[in-house]
Parts: structure tokens; C-alpha cells; sequence
């Protein structure tokens, strides 16, 4: 029977969610996104990204394993895995918004928080399409398939390419750096990339190419620090990208050209959320493309 009782979208007791209701849902995403304005730098909308990507960029596509269709980060050990430390806070944050709309997997409403996250914070549409299922415990991914930010440009190749993606497209998802901040209770580095961490912009190029970057003195994991403020930081695998050459002519283009880098942007991130997400060609709906709240 129906999960759901009294919705317009109701009909002979089987719910099938229509557009307007997966918009309200994003609505409710968008509504709670500043409600604790001590959170961070007032927004979980880096928060909600980072959980999102941290569920799909487990896939592997020679098994088909891992991937956003699933949401086994929901339990150990994926949960407790050291690359997802600090995204409790953003599973907290979906909780109460799965309890209100119960029809629709985790696994979707992750990914639907990282699409309404990055329209929210003024990022280009990203198109969404349902259809995950979760799945148990059983299906976690083994750790060490997410990237470490400690390691060069051969690992980000093996990670990526392991999911299927080319140069162009590491250094476009990459761009995603312009949001946020860095947690020494989480990934133990500091601080933020750019100085609107709440705005998706190209300005994580910018001043990769444009500041100059030092290892910041500390006892803490290496990591880089811009000349000018010192406050602001790279990873050594942010200061990849600049290194080598096949990447640093994507950072050189997305610098320059910051409607290429939300188009680029918005694709790769659609080909992300989508890993190993089996949608049945038959029954599929078009993308879906909500209304930001602003
Ligand atoms: Zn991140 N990322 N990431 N990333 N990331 C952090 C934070 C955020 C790497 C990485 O090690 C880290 C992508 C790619 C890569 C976001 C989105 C995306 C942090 C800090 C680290 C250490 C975590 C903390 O302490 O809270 C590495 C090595 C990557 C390889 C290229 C991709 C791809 C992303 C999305 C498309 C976001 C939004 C954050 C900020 C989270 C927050 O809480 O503010």
C-alpha cells in the first residue's frame, strides 16, 4: 500500500511521485539550508555536496559496485570510514526531511540535497532523475576508493579513471573546492579554499593560478597556504592540478571562463550523481530541473 495518505499525487493507493513533489522536497532542503546560522559559514549547503559526492564517488565501473544507488554510507563500516568523517552532520541534517517525505529512498533525497545544495548557493540547474533504491549493509564499499588529499596526480588518475571519468572532467568536479571548508576534527586540514565558501563560483581557479601558495607551518597534515591573507588553503591534491600539464589547461579555461565551468560543472556532477544508478529506460521520466527557492 501507499506510504503516503491524502497526497494529490495519490492514486488507487500506489504513490508514484510526480515532479511537484520531488520540488517540494527540494523546497524543504532549500528552507533548512541556513536555519542554524552558527553552522559553519552559515550554510549546510558544503556539507550536503560533500555527502553527496562521498556517496557516489565510491563506484567502481569495472564491477559495477558502489555509487549513489544505495546509501550505504548509512552504515558501518562505510560510515565510519576515515574519508567520510564530519558527514554524520549531514545525514543528521536529511533525517528529519526523509521522516516527512518517507517516499523517497535515502539515496535519492542524498543526491537531491546535492543538487538543491549547489542551486541554492547560486550554482548552475543540474538536472535530477529518481529511481535509486537502498540497499543494506552487505553492499558498503571497501574503504580507500575516495581520494586522499595527501597524494599527487597519479592517484587522483587511478581514483577517477576507476570511476569512468577523463582529465577534463577531474579538474571540472574539482572546481566543487570553491565551496566549504576543511575541519582538523574531520579530515584533520583547515580551512576554507575561497573566500565565498556559500557561492559556487570559478574562483577556485582563479586562485590556484593567482596566489601564490606555501606549505602552511603547523603541526597538522601538509597543506598549502595563500601568501597574501594566510587564509585560505589547497590540498596538495588541489595544487595538483597546476602541476601537471593535461590538468592545469582545464584550470587555465575554467579561470578564464566561468559560464564554461558551470557548464562543464553541471554535466559532470549529473554523470556523478548517476554512477551505477540503473534507471529503467522504459518508465523514466525526464530530467527534472527544480526552481531555485531565491
Ligand atoms: Zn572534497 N574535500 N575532495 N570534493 N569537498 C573536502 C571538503 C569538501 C578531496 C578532499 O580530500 C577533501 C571533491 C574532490 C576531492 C567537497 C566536494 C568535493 C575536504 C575537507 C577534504 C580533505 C573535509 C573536512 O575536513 O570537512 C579530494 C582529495 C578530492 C579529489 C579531487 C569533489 C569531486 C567534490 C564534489 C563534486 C566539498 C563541497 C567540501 C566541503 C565540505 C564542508 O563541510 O564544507
Amino acid at each position: 500500500g501507499s506510504v503516503l495518505s491524502g497526497s494529490a499525487s495519490e492514486t488507487k493507493g500506489l504513490f508514484t511521485p510526480k515532479f511537484e513533489d520531488y520540488q517540494k522536497v527540494y523546497n524543504e532542503i532549500a528552507e533548512r539550508l541556513e536555519e542554524k546560522d552558527d553552522y559553519d559559514d552559515g550554510s549546510y549547503g558544503p556539507v550536503l555536496v560533500r555527502l553527496a559526492w562521498h556517496a557516489s564517488g565510491t563506484y567502481d565501473k569495472e564491477t559495477g559496485t558502489g555509487g549513489s544507488n544505495g546509501a550505504t554510507m548509512r552504515f558501518s563500516p562505510e560510515g565510519d570510514h576515515g574519508a567520510n568523517a564530519g558527514l554524520q552532520a549531514a545525514r543528521d541534517f536529511m533525517e528529519p526531511i526523509k521522516q516527512k517525505f518517507p517516499w523517497i529512498t535515502y539515496s535519492d533525497l542524498w543526491i537531491l540535497g546535492g543538487v538543491a545544495a549547489i542551486q541554492e548557493m547560486q550554482g548552475p540547474a543540474i538536472p535530477y532523475r529518481p529511481g535509486r533504491q537502498d540497499k543494506d549493509m552487505a553492499a558498503c564499499t571497501p574503504d580507500g576508493r575516495l581520494p586522499d588529499a595527501t597524494k599527487n596526480q597519479s592517484h587522483l588518475r587511478d581514483i577517477f579513471y576507476r570511476m569512468g571519468f577523463n582529465d577534463q572532467e577531474i579538474v571540472a568536479l574539482s572546481g566543487a573546492h570553491a565551496l566549504g571548508r576543511c575541519h582538523t576534527d574531520r579530515s584533520g586540514f583547515s580551512g576554507p579554499w575561497t573566500f565565498s565558501p556559500t557561492v559556487v563560483t570559478n574562483e577556485y581557479y582563479k586562485l590556484l593560478l593567482n596566489e601564490k601558495w606555501n606549505w602552511k607551518k603547523w603541526n597538522g597534515p601538509k597543506q598549502l597556504e595563500d601568501k597574501t591573507t594566510k587564509t585560505l588553503m589547497m590540498l596538495p591534491t588541489d595544487m595538483a592540478l597546476i602541476q601537471d600539464k593535461a590538468f592545469k589547461q582545464w584550470v587555465d579555461k575554467y579561470a578564464k571562463d566561468e559560464s564554461l565551468f558551470f557548464k562543464d560543472f553541471s554535466n559532470v556532477i549529473v554523470k556523478l550523481f548517476e554512477l551505477g544508478v540503473p534507471f529503467e529506460e522504459t518508465t523514466q521520466q525526464a530530467p527534472m530541473v527544480f526552481k531555485t527557492t531565491a
